[in-house]
C-alpha cells in the first residue's frame, strides 16, 4: 500500500467526544480545567487515559518520573518508534486543550490506523508527558526535561509546591512512579500536535500551523526582603516596602519586553507575598519574572537587564534581592525534515497553513535535542489560553490531527 491517500481522515465526533470525557475530570470553576500535575484529578486523567489507549490495543510503559507511553506494535519490531504526544496536565485556571489535544489527538490517530486496518513498519507510541505546566512544580516541561537529559531525576523528584509537597512524594502518592529507566527510549521521531496559544493563526485565517521554531525563556525567581511594618503608624520615610520593590520591577519587566520588539514578551506571573496582611507592609516577596524570545541575543540580554534592574531597585529601597533561575531553554530549531513532512501533509489534505514560530514551552523543545522533533499547531479563538474560556473548534481540532494522522504514517512507513 502506498502512502494514504489524502481522503483518509480521523473520526472527528470521536476526537471531540474524548476531549469532552477527559474535561470532565479535574473541571474548573469557569468550564475549563484545573487538571495540576499529580493530583487526584491527574491521576484519574491518566487512568482514564490508559483505559483507552489498552482498549485500542496498545501496551501501556510508565517511566520513573511518570512518562506514560502506549505503544501500538509496528511490522518492524525493531524498527525505532515513531512517538506523539503533549501533556494531560492544566493550568489552575486552564482550558481543555491546551496539551490534551495533543495527545488525545495521538490517540485518535491510533484509533483511526485500526479501523482502517492501517500497519506500519515503525512501531507507534503516545505519549504523556508528566508535569509539562511547570504550575504546580516548577520549572515547566520537568518531566521531558528529565528525559532528555536537561534535569537530574533527584532534582526533579525535590521540585515543591506552594504547600511544600514534592514532586517524587506526590507522583508516589498518585501511584504513578513507572518502572522504566527514565531517558531510555530511542525515538525515530516525535509530533507533538498543540493549540496555538496566540492570535496568529486564526488572525490570518490558516487551519495549521507548521512549527519552524520555537522561542526560548527564562524564568528567573526574584526574593526581596524588607521589614514587616504597620502600614498606618509606620512614616514613609522609615519603610522597607518589599510590595513596592515587586511592583517598581514588574513594570521594568514589561519595559525591558517592550525595549525588545519584536519578538519579545515578559512579565511576572506569580507572587507571594508575606504576611499577606492588610495592615502590615510587606517584608518579604518571592515572584518569578518570565521573559521569552526566539532571539538569543535579546533573551540573554533581557536576563541581564532584568537582573541589574532588579537589583538597582532593591539598592533604592534598601531591599535584599536574590535571583535564582528556576527555568530556561534556548530558542528552539526543529527538524527540517520533519517540517517538510508536516508542511507536506497539510498541502495533500488540502489545509491552509503556514510556518510559524512557538510563542509558548512544550515538550517538544525538550526532546528536539535527543530526537528528530516536531509541532504541528491549530488555532484557538482569540489566540486566548492559560485561561478557562480558551476555546477551538471540532474542525480546527479535526484538521491538526489529521495532519498529525499523513505526517505520522509518512514516518512511520506504511507496510500494508
Ligand atoms: O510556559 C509555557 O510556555 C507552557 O505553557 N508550559
Ligand atoms: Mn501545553
Ligand atoms: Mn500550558
Amino acid at each position: 500500500m502506498s502512502t494514504p491517500g489524502a481522503n483518509l481522515r480521523i473520526n472527528s465526533a470521536r476526537l471531540w467526544d474524548s476531549l469532552d470525557q477527559m474535561a470532565q475530570i479535574g473541571p474548573g470553576v469557569a468550564g475549563g480545567c484545573n487538571r495540576q500535575t499529580l493530583t487526584d484529578a491527574d491521576g484519574e486523567g491518566r487512568h482514564l487515559f490508559k483505559r483507552w489507549c489498552e482498549a485500542a490495543g496498545m501496551t501501556m510503559g510508565v517511566d520513573t518520573m511518570g512518562n506514560m507511553f502506549a505503544t501500538r506494535a509496528g511490522a518492524d519490531p525493531t524498527a525505532l518508534p515513531v512517538y506523539m504526544g503533549s501533556h494531560l496536565d492544566t493550568q489552575p485556571t486552564g482550558g481543555r486543550y491546551d496539551g490534551v489535544l495533543g495527545v488525545l489527538g495521538a490517540l485518535e490517530v491510533v484509533r483511526s490506523m485500526n479501523d482502517l486496518g492501517i500497519k506500519t513498519k515503525h512501531p507507534i507510541v503516545v505519549t504523556n508527558w508528566t508535569n509539562e505546566e511547570g504550575a504546580r512544580f516548577a520549572p515547566a516541561m520537568l518531566a521531558s526535561g528529565v528525559f532528555a537529559g536537561l534535569h537530574t531525576q533527584d532534582y526533579a523528584y525535590g521540585r515543591a509546591d506552594l504547600d511544600g509537597k514534592k514532586f517524587g512524594d506526590e507522583l508516589a502518592r498518585i501511584g504513578w512512579v513507572g518502572d522504566e529507566v527514565v531517558g531510555a527510549r530511542k525515538m525515530h521521531a516525535m509530533f507533538e500536535l498543540h493549540i496555538e496559544q496566540g492570535p496568529i493563526l486564526e488572525a490570518e485565517g490558516k487551519d495549521i500551523g507548521v512549527v519552524t521554531h520555537g522561542q526560548g525563556l527564562w524564568w528567573l525567581e526574584i526574593t526581596l526582603t524588607g521589614k514587616d511594618a504597620h502600614t498606618g503608624s509606620t512614616p514613609m520615610n522609615m519603610r522597607v516596602n518589599a510590595g513596592l520593590g515587586m511592583a517598581r520591577i514588574t513594570e521594568r519587566v514589561h519595559q525591558i519586553a517592550m525595549g525588545h520588539q519584536p519578538g519579545a514578551v515578559g512579565a511576572v506571573g506569580q507572587v507571594k507575598v508575606f504576611p499577606n496582611s492588610r495592615n502590615v507592609i510587606p517584608g518579604k516577596v518571592i515572584f518569578t519574572v518570565d521573559i521569552r524570545s526566539p532571539d538569543q541575543t535579546k533573551l540573554d540580554l533581557m536576563r541581564g537587564e532584568v537582573e541589574r534592574a532588579a537589583h538597582a531597585v532593591a539598592a533604592e529601597l534598601g531591599l535584599g534581592c536574590a535571583i535564582e533561575a528556576v527555568g530556561h531553554f534556548d530558542p528552539v530549531t526543529f527538524d527540517a525534515g520533519l517540517v517538510t513532512v508536516v508542511r507536506g501533509a497539510a498541502e495533500k489534505l488540502g489545509l491552509s497553513h503556514m510556518d510559524i514560530i512557538s510563542g509558548a514551552g512544550h515538550d517538544a523543545c525538550w526532546i528536539n535535542r535527543v530526537a528528530p522533533t516536531v509541532m504541528v499547531m491549530c488555532p484557538c479563538v482569540g489566540g486566548l489560553s492559560h485561561n478557562e474560556a480558551e476555546e477551538i473548534s471540532p474542525q480546527w481540532a479535526a484538521a491538526g490531527t489529521d495532519v498529525l494522522f499523513h505526517a505520522v504514517l509518512e514516518t512511520a512507513i506504511v507496510v500494508g
